[in-house]
């Protein structure tokens, strides 16, 4: 692991919600390393989470439909009792985990985090759940696996928006082994200190901040150690738009526009259009995981 990272910003400094709201300034995803880092790079921006009903009603997740309400008005479908997650591939323990088997086993953490989605708009968000790197920890991963598969469950009779073609189903994603074991990568369990809601990616959604929200698969039922770059759902669909990597890069623009810049969600007449930052903000995290990489090749 290229080394750790201090989580010292919690829900206990926050919540209730109310509290959480009335405290204007707050530093989004960054610790005591953060914090150490701030004056030095001009990163730790002061953000304002976004609301709960802003989280759970402006949602992608293309399982439900491709609105942006959508997701909200028909994921009440889904049913995610019982879940589990099938673990395998390059594993010493494979096997289908049951989520309470996973969450007993995991230590449970809020994390705030940006999320930057590829198509502009951006939120600030209170998740818990728990490092990537222990899910696998408890799996045992094998000496030679380079890359983490993962997939979201696809029950079309639950899931509206799987009867169209709109991407190849299932949603599938992937990273590098060095990426999944970063300890920015979490799986969500969690929104404010409540369960994840189902239009979030219930009951166990991945989040990878420094990468367009599309990475970030919901809802995820399959986790695959491998070695071999596995294919990912928007690049199947166009890898020219879309990379393996899709690092939030102000400087590399989408073929069809800039992405330069960002809108937070909310705010109504005081929406903010705020500039990108390369990484989405955790460039000092992060971005030794690329060096010496064309980060416009791999894009
Ligand atoms: N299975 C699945 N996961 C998904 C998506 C999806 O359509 N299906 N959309 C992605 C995109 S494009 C974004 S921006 C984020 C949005 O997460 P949120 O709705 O929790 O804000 O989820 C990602 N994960
Ligand atoms: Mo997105």
């Amino acid at each position: 692991m290229a080394h750790r990272w201090t989580n010292d910003l919690t829900l206990a400094d926050i919540t209730p919600e109310a509290a959480f709201l009335n405290r204007r300034q707050v530093l989004a995803g960054l610790g005591a390393t953060g914090l150490a880092i701030a004056g030095r790079q001009a990163q730790a921006e002061t953000l304002e989470p976004n609301s709960w009903d802003e989280i759970t009603s402006y949602n992608n997740f293309y399982e439900f439909g491709t609105d942006k309400d959508d997701p909200k008005k028909h994921a009440h479908q889904m049913t995610i009792t019982p879940w589990s997650v099938r673990i395998d591939g390059m594993v010493d323990r494979p096997g289908d985990y049951p989520i309470e088997q996973i969450m007993a086993a995991m230590t449970i953490e809020d994390r705030i985090y940006r999320l930057r989605c590829v198509e502009r708009w951006s939120m600030v968000v209170p998740w818990s759940g728990f490092e990537l790197a222990d899910l696998l920890a408890m799996a045992g991963v094998q000496a030679g696996a380079q890359y983490v598969a993962f997939e979201t469950l696809l029950r079309p009779s639950e899931m509206p928006g799987t009867r169209y073609n709109v991407i190849e189903w299932p949603y599938v994603e992937g990273l590098r082994l060095d990426e999944a074991m970063h300890p920015l990568t979490i799986m969500a369990t969690g929104l404010y200190g409540k369960p994840l809601p189902k239009q979030n990616g219930a009951p166990l959604r991945l989040v990878v901040p420094w990468k367009y929200g599309y990475k970030s698969i919901k809802s995820v039922v399959r986790i695959t150690l491998t070695d071999r770059q596995p294919p990912t759902a928007w690049n199947k669909y166009s890898a020219t738009e879309y990379g393996f990597y899709s690092n939030v890069n102000p400087n590399v623009d989408h073929p069809r526009w800039s992405q330069k810049y960002e809108q937070r969600v909310g705010g109504g007449l005081f929406a903010r259009k705020v500039e990108t930052l390369m990484f989405n903000g955790y460039e000092a995290e992060v971005a030794e995981l690329y060096e010496g990489m064309d980060l416009v090749k791999n894009h």
